[in-house]
């Protein structure tokens, strides 16, 4: 018999089938879930495969969060309250199915509706595709965002775009990285509702003039070479058991119909189908660089095509309230996702002055007063500027709005700083240093009433360094807002285990108000038979783990080992490599005696790169270099494990975060905004080795100094080294282990011979070596002494990880969205009942 769980009463023998359509007791369950196989999927149980089942049982979670859906909907038709919209190029939302039947309260029932037709509800979970539609930290965040506004009952829309293909999937040949598409739509998207009517037009290229309409008023029109339809797609996003669903809605673009007939009516068949071709590659493919892309026309075309879907649907949805234009932003709160949604502010300038003529000033106010910007980089590299010229080819209306805007805008620069050109340049909308760029970053900050950094150093460092100038003019709208993530999907659902021994410790309060409950699990570090259950949690986690990697890898590892565990995207400011090192050099400790006493570890890395990214791809092959000898070296005897875990996405990572000991966060301080995963891991019981760089600052004030391993250089210490001139070859040669480490690399030994292989990496580490490996390196190595020596005393490491879990209410993404709406929406969010 099932248990009983959540609001839902689970079944009992007597309960009889309810609803087929809504029913939450077991009977009906089942019968939804056979209605569904027959009547969805058209398939009956003798036929079905392993996919039809899926879809069957997505699509009667689906029927069971409809009535709310269509509920939620006709409430933002309510004048009264103001909607929370996030605009993201990237929303990584990760598997639907276990989240949904989580927050509907019904997994219990589900997996017992389905052994029933026996069938085991996880093999059904791991059917599921995710969808990819974000490259990492920032995609993730968004998705964490969507989870927490609805469970906090704010009516919120995300509005991205709804690519064809995502992220692509990673696998390992040789140990390098090669990458295939990802089909992600190829079995269906049972979470998905088309809504073709609700489809908006979006212009490109051609250019704009000026004409005098029927009142005699001077206006500009748009005359484009090129119309492209976007079609709404919308995924329901339900909140943790209570009533709230928020819409999550993605454009896909298509062909506008007129102009397919326009070519087919001259009897040119084949331009009607380019044309198909060409409007539905818009939201084809994401573009999977952790940087920016200069100068790709298609980048630029999707960041316009979601922002003028989505911006059009508001005025719809704002019309649609009975409201005047004018107060469009007390409908509508709009929190712009790093600049890729930037854009937004000339198009809304365009939408509200061209299409529903405003005067510019009270357009400009409403802008302002709607928009808000959070930033996600330190890296000025990694700030979007887009050459002038393509710009204007492809958003020629766009541009004039943006120069007006900038004209006004250094109008007042100048009023504030007389004769100080150089400032006025430096803040200029318009790069004019060289080759002429739109400075997106700018016209995101001109155009908000806030910015935002995501973490408390990188939001001090904002206004220091690349928004230095913006923070000297506008210092009022600047607010700090520390990520957070959901633990919902990061402790309840990824980790069965330890969410069954919280609940069962201080009652289930905790999933829903993370921030205050939590905490009340400190207590239990002082207790021994909690201690010992935790540990076999972890235990049971770690072992988990072991035989997905051996499934998936070959390499046998150790559940005693320490899992010393670093995934996130490959990247050198992350310093992946030198985890790397500190691997070679335990390896050359084992090397000179064998017999020693040493903590076993596995190392586990995971991420991918950018595909044009060259440095990234060798320090995987460097990786898995290093794992060949070390794995297979008898003096090593199986007590160092090195595995580079392939596709790390967000299905893996539910297996990846509760299995660590070890989370590793070695960043070159300054360089990583906030980091999630450091939340991710900590929330799950892993002690943190990092630097004092993004959020790991706010994690190590919280989780206490004694319950953190820090190494490293301060962001200050950074920049004082390289302002003095730093010099990466001093550190090799006056420290042997270092030196014996990299000599290895470049001389071949862990690339049979090959001397030519690493030579690149070694070079960039002993001649420039911007993320100051090298300076770090001993500091680094001492303190993985230190977590090893802590591992020896297992009681004391179980107490710690107690600590950490208990402390993390902070980091909670329900406290991030309070602040939200709080210090930037202004939208109160409805307590939960
Ligand atoms: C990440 N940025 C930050 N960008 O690196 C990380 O520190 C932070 O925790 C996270 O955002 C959330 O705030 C990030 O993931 C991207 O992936 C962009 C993709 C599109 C091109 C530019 C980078």
């Amino acid at each position: 018999m099932a248990k009983k769980s959540g609001t839902n009463s689970a079944s009992t023998a007597a309960a009889t089938i309810e609803n087929a359509r809504t029913g939450m007791n077991v009977p009906s369950l089942k019968q939804a879930v056979l209605d569904n196989l027959y009547y969805t999927q058209g398939r009956t149980p003798e036929l079905a495969t392993p996919n039809d089942w899926y879809m069957a049982v997505a699509y009667s979670v689906r029927d069971r969060m409809l009535d709310r859906f269509i509920t939620a909907l006709h409430g933002l038709s309510n004048p009264r309250v103001k909607i929370a919209s996030y605009l993201s190029a990237e929303f990584l939302m990760g598997p639907h199915l276990g989240n949904n039947l989580l927050n509907l309260g019904i997994t219990d029932q589900m997996r017992s509706a389905v052994e029933e037709l026996g069938l085991d509800l996880d093999n059904l979970l791991e059917q599921e595709e995710e969808p990819g539609l974000g490259n990492g930290g920032l995609g993730r965040l968004a998705a964490c965002y969507m989870d927490s506004l609805a469970s906090l009952n704010v009516p919120a829309i995300g509005y991205g775009i709804r690519y064809e293909f995502g992220i692509f999937d990673q696998e390992i040949h040789d140990g390098w990285q090669t990458e295939k598409t990802d089909k992600w739509l190829r079995l269906g998207n049972p979470w998905e509702i088309s809504r073709p009517e609700i489809s908006y037009y979006v212009n490109f290229g051609g250019r704009s003039e000026g004409f005098r309409d029927e009142a005699g008023r001077f206006r500009f029109r748009w005359v484009p070479d090129r119309v492209v339809k976007g079609v709404a797609c919308d995924t329901p996003v339900p909140s943790y058991r209570n009533e709230m669903v928020d819409l999550l809605r993605l454009w896909k673009s298509e062909a506008v119909e007129s102009f397919d007939f326009q070519a087919f009516n001259v009897g040119d068949y084949y331009k009607a189908v380019n044309e198909k071709v060409i409007s539905e590659t818009v939201s084809k493919v994401l573009y999977p660089n952790d940087e920016p892309e200069i100068g790709k026309t298609l980048r630029l075309a999707q960041q316009y095509f979601f922002v003028s879907c989505s911006l059009q649907d508001m005025i719809r949805i704002h019309l649609m309230r009975g409201q005047r234009i004018e107060k469009f932003h007390e409908s509508f709160a709009v929190q712009l996702n790093d600049t890729h949604p930037s854009i937004a502010v000339a198009e809304l300038m365009r939408l509200l002055v061209d299409e529903h003529t405003m005067d510019w000033d009270n357009a400009w106010q409403v802008t302002q007063k709607t928009m808000a910007y959070t930033n996600h980089t330190l890296l000025p590299e990694a700030l979007e500027k887009w050459p002038l010229q393509l710009f204007s080819r492809s958003l020629p209306r766009h541009m004039e709005i943006i120069d007006e805007i900038n004209h006004r805008f250094l109008k007042e620069v100048r009023l504030r700083y007389p004769g100080d050109n150089e400032r006025a340049a430096r803040l200029s909308i318009i790069d004019e240093s060289g080759e002429k760029y739109v400075r997106m970053a700018h016209l995101a900050s001109v155009g908000s009433h806030c910015i935002n950094g995501v973490a408390a150093l990188h939001s001090d460092l904002l206004t220091k360094t690349v928004l230095k100038d913006l923070y000297d003019l506008y210092p009022d709208r600047f607010v700090n807002v520390t990520n957070g993530v959901t633990p919902r999907r990061w402790i309840a659902l990824s980790n069965p285990g330890l969410a069954a021994l919280i609940t069962k410790s201080i009652g289930e309060g905790w999933i829903r108000h993370f921030e205050d409950e939590i905490r009340k699990v400190e207590p239990f570090a002082e207790d021994p038979a909690f201690l010992e259950k935790w540990r076999k949690i972890k235990r049971d986690n770690k072992s988990r783990l072991a035989s997905m990697i051996r499934e998936r890898t070959g390499v046998v590892a150790d559940p005693d080992s320490l899992f010393d565990i670093q995934v996130k995207r490959i990247h050198e400011y992350k310093r992946q490599h030198l985890n790397v090192l500190h691997i070679i050099s335990l390896y050359n400790r084992i090397k000179k005696d064998p017999s020693q006493d040493i903590v076993s570890r596995t190392f586990i890395f995971g991420g991918k790169a950018a595909p044009g990214y060259f440095m990234a791809k060798r320090i995987i092959k460097l990786i898995n270099s290093v794992a060949d000898v070390v794995n297979n070296d008898p003096d090593v005897a199986g007590r160092l494990k090195v595995v580079f875990f392939p596709d790390f996405n967000v299905k893996n990572a539910h297996h990846v975060y509760p299995a660590a000991d070890l989370s590793e966060q070695i960043s070159t301080a300054g360089k990583e905004a906030s980091g999630t995963g450091n939340m991710k891991f900590s929330m799950n019981g892993a002690l943190t080795i990092g630097t004092l760089d993004g959020a790991n600052v706010e994690i190590r004030e919280e989780v206490g100094s004694e319950n953190f391993f820090l190494f490293g250089l301060t962001a200050d210490e950074v920049r004082d080294l390289k302002a003095t001139g730093y010099n990466p070859r001093s550190y090799y040669e006056a420290n042997p282990g270092l030196r014996e480490a990299l000599d290895q690399i470049s001389s071949g030994h862990f690339s049979h011979g090959d001397a030519e292989l690493f030579r690149p990496l070694v070079s960039n580490l002993l001649d420039n070596d911007p993320f100051l490996l090298l300076a770090d390196y001993q500091a680094y190595i001492d303190c993985q002494d230190r977590v090893s020596s802590a591992y020896g005393d297992q009681e004391r490491w179980a107490r710690m990880s107690v600590l950490n879990v208990a402390r993390m209410g902070k980091f909670s993404s329900d406290r991030s969205i309070r602040e939200y709406c709080a210090n930037i929406w202004n939208i109160k969010p409805v307590k939960p009942k």
